[in-house]
Order: structure tokens, then sequence, then C-alpha cells
């Protein structure tokens, strides 16, 4: 039987495109959650990378979403998100590097704006199940080591902020080419799985790992930024995705 393991973050929106490929071609797996920090150790040891997703795949070993999202496609075939079209290939290649740089601002825009809700770091450390004065030690190091790992800064994230409008504006230019339901072709494809996983945490569909706020409790001004983006064609097309596709 093959062993096929995913190292991950729960919280993780890469870590989410994996895993929902994964689903989609109803490949088994195990996730093993990695703690943030010590992760690197494993991470290193099993694919000289920093970051997660990593998959085991029997004897291969595979870091990166995109890698992974490539070497399934190439070695599990069936229920393909790679059109065969040569110029919906290119387009569906190009956006997906595109959702995929989009990921990193979505990441810090959102951090920049909820890194200190205890909601985070529990969402963060509550899959390790660590004793109560252990978790409360981590706490201050993970949201700090978040903090400069990420570069959540004003200027930055003030930054990120635009570079998040232009990925929403980007679903939105792309579904108004095809006219569809996807970005590329009249089905589901790679780059339709990196926009909506990556886009989500901004819209939190339910029952996925941001769906961990009441919103009511956030800032004015916060509630009505994520309610517009929820509301824009972009966001509904991201829930949408994740009630058919998902
Ligand atoms: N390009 C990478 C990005 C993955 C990534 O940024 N993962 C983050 C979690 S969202 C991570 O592992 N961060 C921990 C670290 O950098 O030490 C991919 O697509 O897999």
């Amino acid at each position: 039987m093959t062993v096929r393991i995913l190292y991950q973050f729960p919280i993780s929106h890469y870590c989410e495109k994996s895993r929902w490929q994964l689903d989609h071609k109803g490949l088994d797996y195990r996730v093993r959650n990695l703690l943030p920090g010590p992760h690197r150790l494993r991470s290193h040891w099993l694919a000289r990378i920093s970051t997660l997703p990593i998959l085991r795949d029997d004897k291969r070993t595979v870091g990166d979403s995109t890698k992974i999202a490539y070497y399934l496609e190439k070695y599990y075939p069936e229920r393909p998100l790679v059109p065969e079209d040569a110029d919906q290939r290119a387009r569906m290649i190009e956006l997906e590097q595109q959702f995929d740089r989009i990921g990193v601002h979505v990441r810090r825009w959102l951090y920049g704006q909820v890194l200190n809700r205890p909601e985070i770091m529990d969402a963060m450390l509550d899959p390790y199940h660590l004793p109560g004065p252990v978790k409360r030690a981590l706490v201050p190091l993970t949201r700090e080591g978040v903090r400069r790992l990420y570069a959540i800064k004003p200027k930055a994230v003030v930054y990120s902020e635009q570079r998040v409008e232009e990925g929403l504006a980007l679903v939105e230019e792309a579904l108004a080419q095809g006219g569809g339901d996807y970005l590329v072709a009249d089905r589901l494809t790679l780059a339709d799985i990196t926009a909506a996983s990556l886009l989500a945490p901004l819209v939190t569909p339910p029952g996925t790992p941001w769906d961990v706020f009441d919103e009511s409790t956030l800032s004015p001004a916060l509630q009505k930024k994520l309610n517009d983006m929820r509301e824009r064609p972009a966001g509904q097309w991201v829930l949408a995705r994740y009630r058919s596709d998902r």
C-alpha cells in the first residue's frame, strides 16, 4: 500500500491548495501537522525547504504546492486539472503562478488585521493538543515569529492590500473573458484550485480553517472590508467553488 503523507499546517492556504487537489483526485493520504517553528527541522530533512506543504508519496518527497501540483498531475493523471488545449494550458500555468504570488499578500494583509486576536493563535496551535502551560508559552513566540517571518509591518500590509485587490480583480477579469464558472476552461483546473484556496481566507467559506471569527467582534471598518470582498463577484466565485467543487 502506498504511504502518502501531507506534512502541513491546517491553517495554511498553500496546504489547502494541495489538500484540495489530493481530494479532487480521490487519492488517499494522511495529514501530519507540524508545529510552526520546529517544523523547519522536519521540512529541511524531508525536502530541504523551510515551507509546508510537503508531500511524501511512498519513496518520493515533493515540497512546494506548485511542484506537488504538477507532480500529482504527472503521476496521477485521472481527473486531470491541466487542460489539454495548448492555449488554455498556457493561460492556466500563467494564472496559477499569478495567484500563487497573491497568496503571500492575502496572508500578510489578513495577519496585519487579526494577528493579535486569540482565535488566530488557537487555530495555529490547538491542532497539536499541547498542555496549557506549553501553549501559553508558545503563543507570544509564535505570534512574533509570524510577524517577523511574513513582514507584518504597516507599510508592507498596505502594499499587500493593493495586491489582494489585484488578485480579486484578476478573478473577475478571467471570468469575464471566459464567461463561465471557471477561470480558463469549462471545468475545474489547477488555476481555479489555486485562486480559490489562496483567496479563501478572505471570505472564510463555512467549515474551512479560517472560519474562526465571530465577525461582529471585529472593527466596523474591517467588517465592512470583509463584507465587500465577500459580496463582490470574485468573493462570490470563491464561495461558489467551495460549494460546488471542494
Ligand atoms: N511557495 C510555497 C509557499 C508555502 C508557504 O508559504 N507556506 C507557509 C505556510 S502558509 C510556511 O510553510 N511557512 C513557514 C516558514 O516559512 O517557515 C508553496 O506553494 O508551497
